[in-house]
């Protein structure tokens, strides 16, 4: 397969700006470069995708340029953007440049990574007019999807410019770096093709430049992929934890997980086939989604988190909470209805208090069916006490009802 056919194959491929592009891929080793600008302080599994094609390329032999945007940051791209953004400060920029680049560094070790903000932030503004301004008509500008359909709506000078500053990244990078190849979201045909125009009219039509843009990945229902219950899924640990990270591909269904299988891991053709086949046979054994998700949590928070989400979610699943470390129970159980108490509470009220009942009577019925557990343990008292003597690690008592309803009590 080629990395084109292999991308194909892994929907992965939206558009080329020219099918000569697939045979240089294979014959000659390419420099191309993938941006994201820091507008947060993190990445989300949105943006993973297109790292995935990066290092997809890397391991073809092609040499990945990562570039950060500072420069581009300070002045927002309106593609995609039905709406003006707000400008986020230098500080800030800088601040969320500097954890983009870690984050960056972690999916790919061994690219170059570089900021705009050094080349741009000292632009001279004749030569922006002069060299770089003529090559750029008017009417292709208004042309661009993310500047057509703001028009009505309205767009600032600053937005409406940000196509010519990412044609000069491009530009800079081709010189400076050999850079061949910008790869992106379809989002970023517009600034990309900008890109090579500018390119092919400043050096002239022997330079050639290419440009691959990967689908934005939707979900078949429609609802936006890469969030759960609205918020996105982070990369960074202290927004979406490893636990959470690692079970937001556990919990795909079964269509989405063979979708994601082929866009999100390094698996090949004939493994995928493999696991696809066992998820016919045995879907509950979720085949695909643990592929998915022990592959992307150990690259994204490393082995050892990986070993640890595991241990917790077994924990959960065989009811063994008293094994788990302080901080595997407070990952855990992130997000689950906890309340503080300061001295021993009955069990009929902690069970109301975390909403696993709605009244003494219902609560005392949980208990004779059975259904209750305390840190583990079945508990067939109904004037049983929650302890703190008794608590893990002398903090939290973890109250389970039936098979996976949770509620946590925190002794101060
Ligand atoms: O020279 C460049 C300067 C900036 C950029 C790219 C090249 C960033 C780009 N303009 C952009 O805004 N990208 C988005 C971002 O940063 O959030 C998203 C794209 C998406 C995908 C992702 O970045 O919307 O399609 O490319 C990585």
């Amino acid at each position: 397969m080629t990395i084109i056919e292999e991308l194909k194959y892994r929907e992965l491929l939206y558009a080329v700006t020219d099918e000569e592009l697939e045979k240089r891929l294979e014959n000659e080793t390419m420099t191309f470069y993938f941006g994201a600008d820091p507008s947060g302080d993190s990445l989300h599994v949105g943006h993973l995708v297109g790292y995935l094609v990066a290092r997809r390329l890397t391991e073809r032999g092609h040499r990945a340029i990562l570039l950060i945007g500072g420069g581009t940051g300070l002045i927002g791209d309106p593609s995609g953007k039905s709406e003006e953004r707000n400008l986020l400060t230098l500080e800030e920029t800088m601040k969320n440049a500097e954890s983009l680049a870690a984050q960056a560094r972690t999916i790919l070790p061994n690219a170059t990574i570089v900021n705009n903000y050094d080349w741009l932030k000292n632009y001279d503004l004749f030569r922006f007019l002069r060299d770089i301004g003529k090559h750029f008509g008017l009417n292709y500008m208004l042309a661009k999807d993310s500047v057509k359909s703001r028009l009505e709506q309205g767009i600032s000078f600053t937005e409406f410019s940000y196509q010519i500053i990412q044609s000069i990244d491009f530009l800079e990078l081709y010189q400076s770096h050999n850079c061949r190849l910008q790869i992106g979201g379809q989002d970023q045909w517009g600034n990309i093709t900008a890109g090579l125009e500018l390119i092919r009219k400043s050096l002239g039509s022997d330079h050639k430049a290419y440009g691959l843009v990967i689908p934005l990945i939707t979900k078949a229902d429609g609802s936006k992929f890469g969030k759960t219950a609205g918020e996105a899924v982070w990369l960074d640990p202290k927004r979406t934890t490893p636990y959470e990270f690692y079970q937001y591909w556990l919990n795909l269904d079964d269509q989405e997980a063979n979708l994601r299988i082929k866009q999100f891991t390094s698996l090949s053709k004939e493994a995928i086939s493999t696991i696809q086949e066992a998820m016919r046979e045995t879907p509950h054994l979720r085949h695909a989604q643990k592929a998915i998700a022990e592959e992307l949590t150990a690259l994204i928070h490393g082995d050892e988190a990986l070993k640890q989400v595991q241990k917790i979610s077994n924990a959960l699943f065989y009811n063994d909470v008293k094994g788990l470390s302080l901080a595997e129970i407070e990952m855990g159980f992130k997000g689950v209805k906890s309340i503080a108490v300061d001295e021993d509470i009955a069990l009929v009220d902690g069970l109301i208090e975390v909403g696993l009942a709605s009244s003494k009577r219902e609560a005392r019925t949980f208990i004779k069916q059975n259904a209750i557990a305390v840190n583990g343990e079945k508990v067939s008292d109904e004037d049983a006490l929650i302890k703190k003597v008794s608590a893990l690690h002398e903090t939290y008592s973890i109250i389970k009802r039936g098979k996976k309803l949770y509620g946590v009590i925190k002794h101060q």
